[in-house]
């Protein structure tokens, strides 16, 4: 599936944007809401923006771009998935052919950016271009669900917190509902992001850890991609995360200037996860509070009504 929405004007970011804070209005796209068209499960995402004649734009433009999938359940909070969370960070992602991420035809993604217009001027007539690869062969697959992990999730609030100098940890504590097995993961940090860890909460044993490349200045360049692969299937190195168990997941900074950056950091692990028993998922109860708060602070949408209130 492929959804090009646009024109949009995007306007010149201040050049403080390294501590942004995600909630900047003038800097998101409106949410342009789809159906999912087939019958068949997710393979991947790419991402392009252009300019009206055409032309490729930088993919820096695009600080992040975020597909909500409204009809499913999020494992760790109440609210709905994000099939993906893509930064500036981020490659283009192509699932192996045995994987994919169930989706039911008619389910209800909703598809935002948020810019990071470096250019100093404002840009118009700016496209986005998402390209959703789908599984159509009917072939049986290995069915794997997004798993997003944040060290702050103030649901419908800012997921950003400020950066004091020096070292410092932010971290966050919970169940899962279901077990199952982490396939791979990867993550978000800021600038002056040092690691994410995933660790048994009552141990403190470290489960996985994922580090930036940065540059000599402490500058997120990109994020570590882990897959805990089963090696000729004679050795099953998926994370085993077991339902009912404490888990944190912590983002660890470390600020070399003297001032408390405000809102300087987020920290987040997201990965691809297999339930034991799908059946067991968590259903989305859109009467709940923290549901009605997440659909609230996202962007208004566009293409369709196909959002459940
Ligand atoms: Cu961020």
């Amino acid at each position: 599936m492929e959804v090009v929405a646009g024109p949009f004007d995007v306007p010149a970011s201040d050049m403080q944007m390294d501590h942004h804070t995600h909630d900047d209005e003038g800097m998101k796209s409106p949410m342009i809401v789809v159906p999912w068209p087939v019958v068949g499960g997710l393979g991947g995402f790419r991402l392009a923006a252009y300019d009206s004649e055409g032309n490729e734009l930088p993919r820096d433009l695009l600080h992040h771009v975020i597909a909500v999938n409204f009809d499913r359940r999020q494992l760790v909070y109440p609210i709905p998935e994000r099939l993906f969370g893509v930064g500036t960070e981020t490659p283009d992602v192509k699932l192996p052919g045995f994987l994919e991420v169930p989706l039911q035809e008619g389910d209800s993604l909703g598809i935002y950016a948020m810019w990071n217009n470096t250019t100093g001027r404002e840009l118009s007539d700016v496209y986005l271009q998402v390209v959703l690869p789908y599984r159509s062969d009917g072939k049986a697959r290995q069915e794997a669900m997004p798993i997003y992990m944040d060290t702050n999730n103030n649901i419908g609030g800012k997921t950003s917190f400020d950066l004091p100098p020096g070292r410092s940890e932010e971290s966050y504590e919970f169940e899962l509902p279901v077990g199952g097995g982490l396939l791979a993961a990867s993550g978000h940090l800021h600038d002056y992001g040092v690691e994410l860890r995933l660790e048994d909460a009552e141990t403190g044993k470290v489960i996985t850890k994922l580090e930036p490349v940065r540059d000599d200045q402490g500058h997120v360049l990109a994020m570590e991609q882990r897959v805990y692969r089963r090696l000729f299937k004679l050795l099953d190195a998926r994370i085993r995360l077991e339902a009912g168990k404490r888990y944190r997941v912590v983002g660890v900074y470390d600020n070399p200037t003297s001032d408390t950056i405000p809102d300087g950091g987020m920290a987040h692990i997201v990965g691809l996860f297999v339930p034991d028993d799908p059946k067991a998922w968590p259903a989305l109860d859109r009467s709940s509070e923290a549901y009605q708060k997440d659909v609230a602070a996202l962007p208004a949408p566009i293409g369709g009504s196909h959002v459940h209130h």
